[in-house]
């Protein structure tokens, strides 16, 4: 629904007592995505990229971008921007948040004896080669080259590709080139869309060929990852599916309406199709009416109303009873983002099953995880939080594990392996064991 200039700016309000079932299970659901109509515009692309490499890649970006390209490729060392000093200040405070909150996600490796002179040990190696892809579209977003580039670099990835669509001039915008500079980017491809992962996924002449392609990115840039994820060819692994970006508040009579509209937007503003949710728990109309006063007055003084006119109607509103209820909708809904304005936030922690990210109490807007507090922005979305991790320090590393055992080891554990060998009748297993334990 297109709303008209001047309208009021509503979510859709409903009353979860007065839900039937099925109506209750449609709120769940996430707009349905015609994969194979997007597939089918994606494959071409991605078939001629690697049929024809640098030449398809240019050819598509003055297609889509309009942009002719000299080279794809721009290679490390970059010609660092200048920057005004306080936007330098800013991903600098930023890289240096994410960087120690990813540094922190290390770990270290294991070591256990699971019976005398059995070592079992567990210890990581980074991905060698990553493709890291920054969406451009109607923003530009450094912030997804921090998000992506810090962990990589943490991990301690050899080759970071960095693949953003360029500037109506072609060059790189100034702002994720200083980003691609201090996460020791290697090289960046100066593309977008399916061009730009079927570039990473099979390399071309100029383009290097990576092992995992992380990054949030639309529909064409998400199925192009689907296809060559699927394509062993490729031999290619992606982070995860995305779909449009998603919030969801939780609100109580505690709630300050004005930083639970705010929240509400920053959300809404990213595209007509973002999906924003409000949790009312237990509220009067009165408190209710105060929020979405708030959404409307606050919405109308932005520069992306446009945006919000569309994404704010197809959102909605769920009242509900209690808390608990609350966090049953939330944890069956799998939000990529939860914001938690109730009183006492914290407590629901351990409540929450299902979710990317958690923003707990009224100070922690998600303005702060999306750029600078030191959690990630890369999130699962589309309900994927039920199964999927954000992107993490983890996203780019493997874990190895080895054993070492003594003679005594073999002893203690030899009869246990035979006997499962007998089992699955697999002799030369069985024999393995046998030989060396008569020597014992
Ligand atoms: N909220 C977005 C991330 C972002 N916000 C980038 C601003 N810039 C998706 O999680
Ligand atoms: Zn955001």
């Amino acid at each position: 629904p297109k709303e008209v200039p001047g309208e009021p700016i509503r979510m859709r309000v409903y009353g979860a007592g007065e839900l039937s079932t099925a109506e209750y299970d449609a709120l769940l659901q996430r707009p349905i995505i015609d994969s194979e109509e997007i597939m089918g515009r994606v494959r071409p692309i991605v078939d001629a990229v690697r049929a024809n490499g640098d030449a398809a890649v240019r050819e598509f970006t003055e297609k889509f971008d309009r942009v002719k390209l000299d080279t794809v490729v721009e290679r490390a060392p970059f010609a660092v921007p200048d920057l005004p000093a306080k936007v330098r200040a800013a991903i600098d405070q930023a890289y240096e948040n994410v960087r120690v909150f990813h540094a922190a996600q290390l770990g270290g490796d294991t070591h256990v004896e699971t019976m005398p002179g059995i070592t079992c040990s567990r210890f990581s190696r980074a991905i060698e080669r990553v493709g890291l892809y920054v969406p451009g579209g109607s923003a530009v977003l450094p912030s997804s080259a921090l998000m992506l580039g810090v962990p990589a670099q943490v991990a301690g990835c050899r080759e970071i590709v960095l693949a953003t669509p360029p500037r109506a001039d072609g060059t790189i915008v100034p702002e994720v080139l200083y980003v691609a500079h201090k996460v020791g980017a290697t090289a960046i491809v100066k593309a977008g869309g399916a061009q730009a992962i079927a570039a990473l996924a099979y390399g071309t002449a100029t383009v290097p060929k990576v092992d995992k392609i992380c990054g949030p990115g639309n529909q064409y840039v998400t199925a192009a990852k689907m296809l060559a994820q699927n394509d062993t060819a490729a031999m290619v692994a992606i982070d995860m599916p995305a779909g449009p970006s998603e919030v969801l508040v939780v609100a109580d009579a505690t709630s300050n309406p004005a930083y639970v509209a705010s929240d509400l937007l920053s959300q809404a503003e990213h595209g007509p199709d973002s999906q924003v949710v409000l949790l009312a728990v237990d509220l009067t109309d009165a408190q209710l009416a105060a929020i979405e006063q708030q959404v409307h007055e606050q919405a109308e003084r932005l520069p992306r109303v446009a945006i919000v006119r569309q994404s704010i109607p197809k959102s909605f509103c769920l009242r509900v009873a209690s808390l608990a209820q609350a966090m049953d909708f939330s944890n069956a809904y799998g939000p990529e983002h939860l914001i938690l304005h109730n009183d006492n936030a914290r407590a629901c922690l351990p409540d929450v099953v299902n979710a990317g990210s958690v923003f707990v109490g009224p100070y922690s807007p998600e303005s702060c995880g999306d750029y600078a507090s030191g959690t990630n922005h890369t999130l699962p979305t589309y309900g994927f939080s039920k199964m999927y991790s954000g992107v993490n320090t983890a996203t780019f590393l493997k874990h190895i594990t080895a054993q070492e055992l003594t003679k005594e080891g073999l002893a203690n554990i030899g009869e246990t392996v035979m006997t499962l060998a007998e089992v699955e009748e697999l002799e030369a297993h069985r024999n393995a064991v046998a030989i060396r334990l008569k020597d014992l």
